[in-house]
């Protein structure tokens, strides 16, 4: 009896984890355990010996389960210790650095723009940048050897040799976004087209490619009234100016007929400009009624259908908005300046949370 006791109480301890302190039970207490079939020897005794044999069976059989029972809590604690010290997290440790990007100041204000106009009922349109002569000029009521071409000072791609057909250009403004959106879906339409354009003019107010938003609303009755409320409504959001004024002047461009320039109001104090106040004007953008030939380009029918375009430089809205002085800048890749002018990643501009701060 001993030296079962001996055997056992060894094992239990010896035992390295449940698994093995299952077997150990299995081996001494399960149906065919060494102690169990001892206790069924016990109906073979005398009864003498089974008096003597029976309670200390008994006793040996209680010890070894308590023993189990102590060996098992022992091992849990220790597997839950174990766990305890490979999750332990140091919480005086200092937080994640903010992420080290910044959104450049043409897409902060792209997206800015995109909201408004979203909320107004105009979709994202897109197009390519590398346009065929026929939608960049064509299509625009701007035919070959016509003089507006040469306003453009385009960037003209290579035809193979003797290839003779007119070569692809790259799109001088994102008005081809806009023919093609009509030819895809007809009237009536409501889109806008932000995006790169490319001029071969380089000085202080220009660089090669920057960034245009137009805008084209065609129905069946829109007039110049409609622009000029969505243009206000514009206006108001994007600079956070209720009421602030425009003035239409009278232009000319060949796709819209008749055509307006537009001025915000605007005055300088001390040298700075302030939108939205005193008796100045800035020049922001051209717009019109598009010209039915146009209409008829992309396949509209200009005795059914009517409405207004407009077209601004992004990258002058930005400098408007934001006081960032010299254009050149903004593509020179400097981290400072894109440190210092740029916005936080996850501060996506919306109505709600704000387009004018
Ligand atoms: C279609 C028909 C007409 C878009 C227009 C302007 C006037 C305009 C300039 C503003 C500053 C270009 O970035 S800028 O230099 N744009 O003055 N754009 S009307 O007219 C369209 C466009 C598409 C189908």
């Amino acid at each position: 009896m001993e030296e079962l006791r001996q055997k056992y109480l060894e094992a239990i301890a010896g035992a390295a984890d449940e698994a093995a302190l299952e077997a150990v039970r299995v081996q001494a207490l399960g149906k065919k355990g060494e102690i169990s079939l001892k206790m069924r020897e016990l109906g073979r005794m005398s009864p003498e010996e089974r008096k003597v044999a029976g309670p200390a069976l008994n006793a040996l059989k209680n010890e070894i389960n308590s023993a189990i029972a102590a060996r098992k809590a022992a091992l849990e604690d220790a597997a839950l210790e174990e766990r305890l010290r490979g999750e332990w997290l140091d919480v005086t440790l200092p937080g994640r650095p903010r992420p080290r990007g910044s959104v450049h100041p043409v897409s902060q204000v792209t997206e800015e723009i995109t909201a408004i106009f979203a909320d107004l009922g105009f979709k994202v349109a897109e197009g390519p940048q590398i346009e065929t002569d026929w939608y960049n000029f064509d299509a625009l009521n701007i035919p070959p050897h016509h003089p507006a071409r040469q306003e453009f000072d385009t960037f003209y791609m290579h035809r193979a040799p003797g290839d003779d057909r007119p070569p692809h250009v790259l799109r001088t403004h994102t008005s081809p976004v806009q023919i093609r959106a009509m030819e895809k879906e007809g009237a009536p339409i409501r889109v806008i087209a932000p995006g790169r354009v490319y001029r071969s003019d380089y000085d202080q107010t220009h660089t090669p490619m920057f960034h245009q938003v137009e805008g084209l609303a065609i129905d069946r009755d829109i007039s110049m009234a409609n622009l000029k409320w969505v243009l206000e409504e514009f206006f108001a959001a994007f600079f956070g100016i209720d009421g602030i004024k425009t003035r239409f002047r009278a232009s000319h461009f060949p796709f819209t007929e008749p055509s307006a320039e537009v001025d915000i109001q605007c005055s300088w104090v001390n040298g700075q400009l302030r939108i939205g106040e005193g008796d100045g004007w800035m020049e922001v953008l051209g717009s019109g009624m598009v010209h039915p030939k146009v209409l008829e380009a992309a396949g509209v029918d200009p005795s059914q259908w009517q409405g207004f375009a407009f077209g601004m430089g992004i990258d002058r809205l930005a400098m408007l908005k934001y006081g960032i002085p010299d254009l050149r800048a903004f593509f020179d890749s400097d981290l400072r300046w894109l440190r210092h002018y740029g916005f936080a990643a996850l501060d996506v501009p919306t109505l709600h949370g704000g387009v004018s701060d």
